[in-house]
């Protein structure tokens, strides 16, 4: 459960070449979502405070996070974004005092992911997928980072209106596909980059549940994928209220032990400690049948 305590100094900003994501990160591996944001769709506002994030950073790793993943700017349906300058001045003062900790950034922007990485950073989370800043890819590759590249149709203010895919799956296979050859193409190196089929994001209640319950063939691309299911609307609205906001805790643990299964590696979530423990025993079952 400790494991990122033992990879911390292979991780480090500026200490050489990095290993696999995949050595560095072994599945399943929690990552703690710390939104710096006053409107957030889970927990806007809570952590606007550097102190809140930071100590709720540091509980995340005391509950067996792998990686923290802070972010300035939230993503939800219909968020209009924020400014570079306005992002860092949220999440700069949480990375200061996160020296040495496994952290990733959730930003979208060039300059901001350059100053995460400056301050420890290891992984840019880029629900663009490196298609918002043109420079963005340049900076991943520079610092020798990890990337999460993450689909999504359309941008957060209109994704939710009415998304339609022929076969989601294989749509945003191809996507993802694409993506990593373009990451690669541009220097970032293949075993530094995972793969998120971005759920929520331009994306219908039943198109959630298909990419998961077809995930396997998304882990035919080769690469770790990430999973962000936690709390998210559908989760609410599969337990039969069609204008829930937020989902339970309890569905979202459900989802990310069958997502497992399936070959996910990295389950981005807001409640670190009953991921941690499912997730666990999770592995210890599905090891037991073989790799
Ligand atoms: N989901 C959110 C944000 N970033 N990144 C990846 N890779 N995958 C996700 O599913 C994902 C993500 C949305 O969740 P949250 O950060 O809690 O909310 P908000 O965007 O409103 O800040």
């Amino acid at each position: 459960m400790w494991e990122w305590r033992s990879i911390k100094p292979l991780v480090g900003y500026g200490c050489g070449v990095r290993p696999p994501l995949e050595q560095a990160f072994p599945r399943p591996a929690v990552v703690g979502v710390v939104n710096v944001t006053p409107d957030s769709f889970f927990d806007g506002g809570h952590f606007v405070r550097p102190e809140a994030a930071v100590a709720l950073a540091l509980a995340y790793l005391d509950e067996g996070a792998a990686l923290v993943d802070v972010g300035g700017e939230s993503t939800r349906p219909g968020s209009e974004g924020v400014s570079a300058e306005e992002e860092l001045g949220r999440i700069e003062p949480v990375l200061e005092h996160l020296p040495g900790c496994p952290v990733s950034v959730d930003t979208s922007k060039a300059a901001v992911a350059r100053r995460a990485l400056e301050l420890g950073a290891v992984l840019v989370n880029d629900v663009t997928a490196l298609r918002g800043d043109p420079d963005l890819a340049g900076v991943v590759a520079d610092a020798g980072a990890y990337v999460c590249l993450m689909h999504m149709l359309g941008e957060p203010r209109t994704m939710q209106e009415d998304p339609r895919y022929d076969d989601v799956v294989s749509e945003v296979k191809a996507f993802l596909e694409e993506r990593l050859a373009f990451a690669v193409e541009v220097g970032i190196p293949e075993e530094h980059v995972c793969l998120d089929p971005g759920i929520g994001f331009g994306k219908t209640v039943e198109h959630n549940v298909e990419l998961l319950a077809r995930l396997g063939e998304l882990a035919e691309l080769g690469r770790p994928l990430l999973i962000g299911a936690s709390r998210k609307r559908f989760l609410g609205r599969l337990l039969g209220d069609p204008d829930a906001l937020v989902g339970p805790v309890s569905a979202g643990v459900a989802v990310s032990v069958l997502a497992l299964e399936r070959g996910a590696s990295l389950f981005r979530v807001h409640d670190v400690r009953p991921h941690v423990e499912a997730l666990t025993a999770a592995r210890a079952v599905v090891q037991a049948v073989g790799p």
